[in-house]
């Protein structure tokens, strides 16, 4: 018998990747025996944690909780600053693409961010966190907010020269996702990466009557398979309404195999894991790559893109 070479590598604008898995923002992704890690597994990129100009610790624990379809976070944006994941970059030996993740906590800080990434020949591309759900210092998000994004947007392409995504919130209304993508497709984004946490739930304890995390009132950013069809809703109608160069990657709700070629489906060209990489361990890209490979095998599609965006909808 004949066996077919399955191929699960993908391009995000031209950014090869091996693999079309890799790990959301976020999840053990902050540390450098966590990067370490992530460079040494199978992932087809590493994402760092969303960065800030200074080290952050973050909001008080607990602030992570998961039950069984779902999770709900209220990290604060705890990571070791930009230096940091610079200075990790410069030492290591880089075998796939990279993303640095940044989430300065102004407008400021964002240009200021996206300057010292431009510096450094490491860094793959950018991935701009527009989404942040959990400050408490500032309460509205960029990503919701349609004209000072296309302002943001239009100042940093004056001066960036790597390539940049965007990571944006759910959107739950068409008209929104048409402006945003209007606004985006006016610039040369290289990717938009949807969706992040659900912002604001809170998941209750029955027993103790009580939240299960303590900043911001047991508020928080929910991720996990209970999010998949707002993931999946974005991301298909992203695909509709942007331009056919920006890549997108899809996030939110994976847990296996079949989850990604979901995800694929309604246009994603790669996609990231959250929640299930929290549960898993480092182990969980071997896994969905097997899974994602058979079901590929099962369909005789030889490659991602024999059925990207090719989700069919009743006439
Ligand atoms: O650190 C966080 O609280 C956090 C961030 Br920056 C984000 O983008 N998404 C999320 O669920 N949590």
């Amino acid at each position: 018998m004949i066996m077919k070479k399955i191929d699960v590598s993908t391009s995000i604008n031209g950014i090869k990747l091996p693999l079309c898995i890799m790990n959301a923002s976020g999840v053990l992704c902050t540390t450098d025996q966590e990067l370490s890690n992530l460079l040494n597994s199978c992932s087809g990129g590493v994402v760092t944690k969303s960065c800030t100009y200074k080290p952050r610790k973050g909001n008080v624990s607990p602030r992570y909780f998961e039950w069984n379809t779902g999770s709900i976070n209220s990290m604060g944006l705890p990571n070791l600053g930009i230096n940091f994941y610079l200075n990790f970059l410069e030492k290591k030996e880089i075998n796939k693409p990279v993303f640095l993740s940044i989430s300065g906590l102004s407008i400021e800080e964002n240009y200021f961010l996206i300057q010292k990434a431009n510096g450094s020949s490491k860094v793959t591309a950018i991935e701009l966190n527009l989404s942040c759900p959990n400050l408490l210092e500032k309460e509205d998000m960029l990503s919701y907010n349609f004209y000072k994004i296309s302002n943001f947007i239009e100042n940093i392409f004056k001066f960036n020269k790597k390539p940049l995504g965007v990571k944006l919130p759910p959107y739950f209304q068409d008209t929104h996702i048409k402006n945003i993508a209007l606004i985006l497709n006016k610039f040369p984004i290289f990717f938009v990466t949807c969706i992040n946490s659900l912002p604001n739930g809170i998941f209750i304890d029955t027993n103790k009557e009580s939240v299960v995390i303590r900043p911001k009132k047991g508020f928080g950013g929910i991720g996990g398979p209970i999010i998949k069809p707002f993931a999946l809703a974005n991301i298909h109608k992203f695909y509709t309404y942007l331009r056919k160069d920006i890549s997108i990657i899809g996030c939110g709700g994976i847990s296996s195999g079949k989850d990604i070629f979901e995800h694929i489906l309604c246009g994603a060209s790669a996609v990231q894991i959250g929640t299930q990489f929290m549960k898993e361990g480092i182990s969980v890209f071997r896994r969905l790559k097997k899974e994602l490979t058979f079901i590929l095998e099962k369909k005789n599609y030889l490659s991602i893109d024999n059925f990207k965006g090719k989700l069919k909808v009743f006439q």
